[in-house]
């Protein structure tokens, strides 16, 4: 398989959710063994350590439910600048962190791909879709909206750094859906993303909703960022994170996930966010999701010399 060099950089943001524990991710994915896990598939690893979070500046919004809004724009001018310079020189993998840390990946991974002339695809793995305006959002907690911001929803404006290139809805899929607040449901109806709730997966099973994405992607000849939320996963097999919701996917089908798009060699980018390693039971959540990182990145249990793609 064709050697990659991976770019490890952690963002430990934890501000955007409601309790406190992500900032630990970074460290958790280490010593699940990231790094190793990749080296021994053949890849090139290099570990930049944790990305420092931007100086802070005083901002306020009117949504009074809206917590740590400095914090959470430091990190997306600091991740957005990041994964821009870590994706000229390999594939940057995101150790985060909360969600929120999309803001900022999504927006240096489309800024980078209009650059390139290519088009950026977004493969995003969650049980939310985190299409909060900073209207909209009620809980107020900031990795509930980055979605909204990569796609140049209204009212981020003066507040968020403006994005360089915005997402295109049609070039999003998100998968595992399962709880959609009533204001993010309205915004998905009228986007038109693409959407695969859990009910999609289990009428249809995850290849086929997958391979109709991946063609599109090949057609156009694009780039994919895959977006790993931990709570895309049933609680039972991963309950290192913060909002767990019942009904996820299965290890099967997270890892058929991963190997598909392993053989489809179209991924550029990944965020792996929202481990919590407070919330872990012995590290069983972070070892996970580093081995799907590894089936991402060609483990496989037989060889499959042609590609299905
Ligand atoms: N939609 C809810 C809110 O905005 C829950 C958001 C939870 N988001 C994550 N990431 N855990 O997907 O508060
Ligand atoms: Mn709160
Ligand atoms: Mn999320
Ligand atoms: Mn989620």
């Amino acid at each position: 398989m064709d050697r990659t060099n991976c770019i490890l950089l952690g963002a430990p943001v934890q501000d955007g959710t409601g309790r406190l524990g992500c900032d630990m991710g970074p460290s958790a994915f280490r010593a699940a063994g990231i790094g190793e896990a990749l080296r021994s598939l053949g890849h090139g690893v290099v570990d930049r350590g944790n990305v420092a979070p931007a100086p802070l500046r005083p901002l306020s919004h009117p949504n009074p439910a809206i917590h740590a809004l400095p914090e959470i724009v430091a990190w997306t001018e600091v991740l957005s600048q990041a994964v821009y310079d870590a994706g000229t020189e390999g594939m940057p993998i995101v150790l985060g962190g909360d969600h929120s840390l999309a803001a900022g990946t999504l927006a240096g991974h489309a800024r980078l791909a209009q650059e390139r002339g290519r088009k950026l695809f977004v493969l995003w793995l969650d049980a939310h879709p985190d299409m909060h305006t900073l209207e909209t959002t009620e809980s107020g907690h900031l990795h509930g909206v980055p979605m909204a911001y990569a796609l140049g929803l209204p009212g981020f404006d003066g507040i968020f750094p403006p994005l360089a290139a915005a997402l295109s809805p049609e070039r999003v899929c998100m998968m595992g859906l399962r709880s959609v607040d009533p204001a993010e449901r309205q915004v998905l109806a009228a986007t038109g993303l693409r959407v695969h709730d859990m009910r999609a997966i289990d009428e249809n099973g995850v290849a086929a909703l997958l391979r109709g994405f991946l063609d599109e992607v090949a057609a156009q000849d694009g780039l994919l960022h895959v977006s790993l939320d931990v709570d895309f996963l049933d609680p039972d097999i991963a309950p290192g994170v913060g909002t767990t919701v019942p009904g996820g996917a299965t290890f099967r089908e997270a890892h058929l996930i991963m190997e598909m798009l392993h053989d489809s060699g179209r991924v550029a980018s990944l965020d792996l966010v929202e481990l919590n390693p407070f919330l872990d039971e012995r590290g069983r959540t972070a070892r996970l999701m580093v081995d799907l990182t590894a089936s991402l990145m060609g483990r496989s249990v037989l060889d499959r010399p042609t590609r299905s793609f």
